[in-house]
């Protein structure tokens, strides 16, 4: 076999591939389920988006923290939240990653860091700070992600945590994910920089964009800016320039699209396929082993379906639990 030319080992790229297929495939389900009608609420698919999440959660440990978004099921996969109990969360069932109760846009798991997907736009950002601040006082080198699209980017919390982090000096990332819309709304109609780096620098913080399409590029402009954190150098902001193969939620027809832009978006912005192509490509690994992946994902994803189908609801008693944390 050939030299392995990437800054990961076999195993870790076989894992980063599962990781992305997992979310890929729990995601490409969700949206056929939630066209039959069988999945309550909202629905905002990561699809599209793998290599950023998986890119910068790779390079973090269970002590880290995340705050995630309204888009963050692709969040809670990197982060290693169960998928059965996540399928089973999303439909709305006991034995969920929150007891049924909170659905899609609150899956939350603190045994993996994960704090939380969120509703409120810019809303994760000052957790993430405050996760950063205990941190700093842990002084064991863990660090805080604040994941935001470019339109929450615009959020005045978002703004001031930016400030908050770089005059404390927190051990905290914020990576703008920018998929080109918010809702409907183009990037460039509102935000009036071009480079988020600008607006970094505009609160003292580096700045970094990367192609969020492309794993390697994400996970060594995250891993350098996590390390730097991790090591008392402070917070940085990291732009992924990235697409979203869906709408901006389940039923959006996305009218607001160039005529032939999720063609293009498909063919030649997937980050699966770049992925895979770099990695069979280098001889590192066969397409008869991502295949074995492929499957493996299907499978399990089918029986997280089936098991959340079959859950009970929560019942009327639940609804009286988990409202505050005992000490
Ligand atoms: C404070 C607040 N304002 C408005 C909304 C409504 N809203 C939900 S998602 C969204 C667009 C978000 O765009 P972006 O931040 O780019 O994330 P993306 O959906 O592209 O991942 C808006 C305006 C909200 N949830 N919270
Ligand atoms: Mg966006």
């Amino acid at each position: 076999m050939a030299g392995n030319p990437f800054p990961l080992d076999k195993p870790a790229l076989l894992e980063a591939y599962r990781k992305m297929r997992t979310i890929r495939e729990f995601e490409e389900r969700l949206h056929v389920d939630f066209s039959r009608g069988d999945i309550p609420g909202f629905v905002h698919l990561y699809a599209g988006e793998e290599a950023a999440g998986v890119g910068i959660i790779g390079q973090l440990g269970d002590g880290d923290r995340i705050a995630s978004t309204h888009r963050g099921h692709g969040h809670c996969i990197a982060k290693g939240v169960d998928p059965m109990a996540m399928m089973k969360e999303i439909y709305g069932k006991k034995g969920g990653s929150c007891g049924g109760k909170g659905g899609s846009m609150h899956i939350a798991d603190l045994s993996k860091g994960m704090m939380g997907a969120n509703g409120i736009l810019g809303a994760g950002a000052p957790l993430a700070c405050g996760a950063a601040l205990a941190a700093k006082y842990r002084k064991k080198g863990e660090v805080a992600i604040s994941f935001v699209g470019d339109g929450a980017s615009n959020q005045g919390t978002f703004l001031e945590s930016l400030n908050l982090a770089a005059v404390w000096n927190l051990p905290v990332i914020f990576v703008v994910e920018n998929n080109g819309y918010a809702e409907s709304t183009s990037r460039d109609y509102g935000v009036a920089v071009d480079s988020y780096v600008d607006r970094a620098a505009g609160f003292g913080l580096p700045g970094v964009t990367v192609d969020g399409t492309d794993f390697f590029a994400v996970h060594e402009a995250a891993g350098e800016i996590i390390q730097r954190a991790r090591s008392g150098g402070g917070p940085a902001l990291l732009e992924c320039k990235m697409v979203r193969f869906h709408g901006h939620f389940e039923g959006d027809a996305q009218t607001y699209r160039a005529s032939g832009e999720l063609d293009d978006i498909r063919a030649n912005h997937d980050c699966l396929k770049k992925f895979a192509a770099a990695v069979t490509g280098a001889g590192v690994i066969t397409a008869v082993e991502l295949a074995a992946i492929d499957h493996a994902v299907l499978d399990l994803i089918e029986m997280a379906v089936v098991q959340a189908k079959a859950a009970p609801l929560p019942t009327v008693a639940d609804l009286t639990t988990d409202v505050y944390v005992s000490y």
